[in-house]
């Protein structure tokens, strides 16, 4: 026979985890709802992905003004975004700007690591340590801890040996690192890579790139706002925002309605020049309807891309390294690029490609590979990290029944919306795998995703409940479907951390259902429905 329940206030209604864009909004909708509510973030600052990556070249592929938070018409008349594609030092200003004026500060506890997390199924409540030792105990808790947070470095042997300065890009030090006239590697080049070697390519003696897989990457073509641009956005909020309401990202890209076979050659061709000479992301999401989904569209696509980078690189045999030849333009995660393809033609600038000579080690004076060993001052890790899972398995998180959510998501995650997850009650996983937010311009997507959070938890206060966890139905469905959208799609075909790879992690080696491949407005319409309906498919009492 169970014990009684214990009649038992916990600490806090409300506790939130982490201090980046999603938890800053959450915070300021718990307040504006009375909730007695306390956000620990283990940084020393706010900003998450803002307050770590400080990495030279660290800036938006979103466009700055789509970025912001659309919820306060006075930020958005108070803040003016410098450039088009903000760069990170300007954002975290901003954050703090919101912070500021929103007076959260006082909420926030920083430097506070969540070590555990034990749901109390006696008293409805989640028991939580801290790295240092602290307890403290919540009805509900929310993640808001990042899809990018847990930084991996590589498996290779002897990065503990080297004896000049090093850094992933996501630990880039705050004080300025002097690059002026040093030897650096850099190993990666995903979209970070590809920003830093764009950045720094021209600042630095010499920079030797080790590639392991090349991504097709277009302009970004930034630019600074003029005064009479700046008027113009400020007025247009309204339609910037409904416009990102109705793309599949988010974006203010969205997908041309045509087939490639409708249009004739000429003017497909034109189209496509048009869209790479174009700012932001209309390169990647702005295409014909089918070009990200059938093979033969996205094969003639990539055909197009291919020869923009050959006539960018002046080495041809550069070039082809370059040139993606695993995965078709798109489906995996279109780097942007300032200056990426011309730094290769630079005479300091030197390309090793790892598939023709492996690294071997670290050593204390560089890198070894199967050919020589090159001399570093410098190592730059932008290796990636444990994508959308990596942060929930980084905090032994025990649900009912003992137990622990690593081990229920160690072959993939399974969810309900992405939002909630059976076994676990009161545990709202905000930006969680599986939700709309993960393949959205990130504010866009945790604006609805808090918004909808903030009803529920209205709902929840105004009849006296204190537990709400999905019904297994509900996951199994939901599970089921983020796999259905997968099928057949070009993105399921790529490895990459949106399909859940990276081959510094043990086990992730094999496609894992990460993310929701539905689209925002359909991800909206089912949060509506569900909520319409009683929030169906979760046990409230
Ligand atoms: P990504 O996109 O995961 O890129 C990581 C890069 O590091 C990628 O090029 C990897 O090559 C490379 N990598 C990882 N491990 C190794 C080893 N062991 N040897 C050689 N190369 C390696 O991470 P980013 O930080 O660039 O971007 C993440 C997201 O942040 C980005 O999409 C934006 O949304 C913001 P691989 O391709 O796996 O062969």
């Amino acid at each position: 026979m169970s014990e009684p329940a214990i009649e038992q206030t916990p600490d806090h209604e409300v506790v939130i985890i982490g201090a980046g864009v999603c938890g800053i909004y959450m915070l300021y909708r718990m307040l504006e709802l009375g909730v007695d509510v306390t956000l620990l973030e283990k940084g020393d600052g706010l900003g998450g992905t803002w307050y770590w990556n400080r990495y030279p070249g660290a800036r938006f592929d979103s466009e700055s003004y789509t970025y912001g938070y659309s919820f306060s018409k006075e930020i958005l008349e108070e803040w003016s975004w410098s450039e088009h594609f903000a760069a990170q030092p300007e954002t975290l200003s901003y954050l703090n700007f919101v912070v500021d004026k929103l007076d959260l500060t006082s909420h926030m506890q920083f430097g506070c690591s969540l070590e555990s997390a034990r749901f109390d199924d006696q008293a409805d409540c989640w028991q939580l340590t801290l790295q240092d030792g602290r307890t403290l105990t919540t009805r509900l808790l929310l993640t808001a801890i990042g899809m990018l947070s847990a930084a991996t470095m590589p498996r290779i042997e002897g990065v503990e040996s080297f004896e000049g300065e090093s850094f992933h890009t996501y630990y880039w030090p705050q004080e300025p690192v002097v690059l002026e006239g040093k030897k650096v590697a850099i190993i990666g080049t995903g979209a970070t890579g590809v920003q830093v070697i764009g950045e720094i390519a021209d600042k630095v003696g010499e920079l030797t790139v080790f590639q392991r897989r090349p991504n097709w990457c277009a302009p970004l073509h930034n630019g600074a706002i003029d005064d009479e641009t700046q008027t113009r956005i400020k007025a247009s909020y309204d339609a910037i925002f409904e416009r990102c309401r109705e793309t599949p990202g988010g974006f203010i890209h969205g997908p041309d309605r045509r087939e490639f076979l409708e249009v004739p050659e000429e003017e497909r061709l034109a189209f496509w020049e048009e869209l790479y000479a174009s700012p932001g992301f209309g390169v990647w999401l702005g295409n014909f309807r089918d070009v990200l989904v059938d093979p033969a569209p996205n094969a003639e696509y990539s055909k197009f891309i291919a020869a923009k980078i050959r006539a960018r690189v002046d080495d041809p045999i550069i070039a082809e390294k370059l040139i993606p030849k695993d995965h078709g333009f798109g489906s995996r995660r279109v780097p942007m690029e300032t200056n990426y393809y011309e730094a290769y033609n630079r005479p300091n600038v030197h390309l090793v490609d790892v598939n023709d000579t492996p690294i071997e080690r670290i050593t204390s004076a560089g890198i070894a590979t199967s050919e020589r060993e090159y001399e570093f001052d410098i190592i730059i890790y932008a290796t990636g990290f444990d994508a959308i899972t990596g942060a929930f398995d980084r905090v032994n998180i025990t649900g009912l029944g003992g137990q622990t959510l690593r081990d229920k998501w160690r072959d993939g995650p399974v969810t309900y919306l992405g939002l909630q997850i059976t076994g676990f009650p009161n545990l709202l996983t905000l930006a969680g795998p599986q939700s709309g937010s993960v393949t959205t311009n990130f504010p866009r997507g945790i604006e609805e995703a808090v918004d909808w959070t903030t009803a529920l938890i209205t709902h929840l206060r105004e009849h006296g409940r204190t537990r709400i966890e999905a019904t297994q139905e509900a996951e199994d469905e939901w599970t089921e479907h983020i796999k259905e959208l997968f099928d057949g799609s070009l993105m399921a075909t790529a490895e990459s951390w949106f399909t859940g790879y990276n081959s510094n992690v043990e086990g992730h080696d094999k496609l894992r259902y990460m993310i929701y491949m539905g689209g925002a407005p359909r991800f909206r319409e089912r949060l509506t429905e569900v909520a319409d309906n009683g929030y169906e498919g979760f046990e409230i009492r």
